[in-house]
């Protein structure tokens, strides 16, 4: 990888040191050097299989075996993958400046197993470990870490013989044979050994709804991911806090932009946020086209790189 500037690191690193207002946006390439694959570009989750065709409620009200198979094996994925040395960085950032805020993208709850202060880590797209009650009369969401969350979304045990490709596949078969392409880790992980397994498969079955996880609440209403689908508003009080956050704020010094495309809104909205309270943009990415809106300037940094490696460097 490219060996960071020396200039670079330390005007940043002196710029660090004294500023007190800081933001991290986080997004998926954080979390690629831990091995779970990004949303868009090489590798990247949608590139083969059309993302909103899975996280939009549409999806979920026209297929929720499909969608809930989907989550089930992110979740299985994200259970699998450990915390990387930039989840650790940003956690401990954290704790030496109270003024430090994450805004976290990633719904797969490796920052929390970073045991990054909770009171400094918002999550903007929720998490794949929330589960909401769809009943209209229903009002039930908590937390669920089982894996599988339900027996019909059990990833099946074993190597089944490679089947070859038949006429008959349909839609939920190229699914998977994407995910068999694209969900691998790159970085070979504790992770990786098991989910080959689902690489091998090529056939879904279909769940009855009857078999998909319910209600512990109310005992009839179909569950869903917690996580924010496109249309939908962000968590409320998690947009009001950051609201807050930036408002009380005289300035803000800094924000550091980690492993995202900035494609997505409103997420990406909050670096030109903080460039209107005066903060330098430090981005941290592998690919340099994928800088925020409105571009960098003189002032800003990008630290070209895998963040796993890059950010433990530029946080110390
Ligand atoms: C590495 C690396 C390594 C790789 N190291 N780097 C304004 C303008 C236009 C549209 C809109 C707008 N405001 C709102 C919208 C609509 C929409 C939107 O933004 N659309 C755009 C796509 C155009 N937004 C919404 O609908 C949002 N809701 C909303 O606005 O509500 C109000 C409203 C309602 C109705 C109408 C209008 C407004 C909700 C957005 C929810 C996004 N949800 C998802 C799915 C979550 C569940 C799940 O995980 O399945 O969130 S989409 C997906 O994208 C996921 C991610 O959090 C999000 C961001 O992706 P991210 O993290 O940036 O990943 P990638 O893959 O895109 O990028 C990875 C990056 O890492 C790349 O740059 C790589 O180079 C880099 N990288 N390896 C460092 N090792
Ligand atoms: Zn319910």
């Amino acid at each position: 990888f490219p060996a960071l500037s020396t200039a670079d690191l330390e005007s940043f690193s002196k710029h660090l040191q004294s500023s007190h207002r800081i933001l991290a946006l986080l997004g998926a390439g954080l979390s690629a050097s831990s091995g779970l694959p990004t949303f868009r570009g090489a590798g990247g989750l949608w590139r083969s299989h059309d993302a909103v065709a899975l996280a939009t409620p549409g999806a979920f009200d026209a297929d929720p075996g499909l969608v809930w198979q989907f989550y089930s094996y992110r979740r299985h994925m994200a259970t699998l993958a450990k915390p990387n040395r930039a989840h650790y960085a940003l956690a401990e950032l954290a704790r030496r400046k109270e003024g430090f805020v994450t805004l976290s993208q990633n719904v797969d709850g490796l920052s929390q197993r970073a045991n990054h202060p909770e009171s400094q880590l918002h999550l903007l797209h929720g998490s794949l470990f929330d589960v909401k009650c769809t009943s209209f009369y229903c009002t039930y969401s908590g937390k669920n870490f089982n894996d599988p969350i339900v027996p019909a979304l059990a990833i099946p045990r074993g190597r089944p013989e490679p089947k070859p490709a038949s006429d008959e596949q349909d839609a939920t078969d190229s699914l998977y044979a994407a995910m068999g392409n694209n969900m691998r880790p790159d970085d070979t992980d504790s992770a990786s050994a098991e989910l080959d397994i689902a690489d091998e498969r090529t056939s879904l079955p279909g769940i009855p709804l009857h078999d998909l996880p319910h209600c512990p609440a109310c005992k009839t209403g179909l569950l869903r991911p917690g996580v924010v689908w496109f249309g939908e508003m962000l968590p409320e009080a998690t947009v009001d806090a950051i609201e807050d956050w930036i408002i009380s704020s005289p300035t803000i010094d800094l924000i550091v932009v980690i492993g995202t495309s900035s494609k997505v809104y409103p997420a990406a909205g909050y670096t030109d946020r903080a460039r209107e309270k005066g903060a330098r943009v430090a981005v941290v990415n592998v690919d340099r086209g994928d800088a925020p809106g409105s571009g960098l300037t003189e002032r800003d940094w990008f630290f070209e790189g895998d963040a796993g490696t890059i950010v433990p460097e530029i946080l110390k």
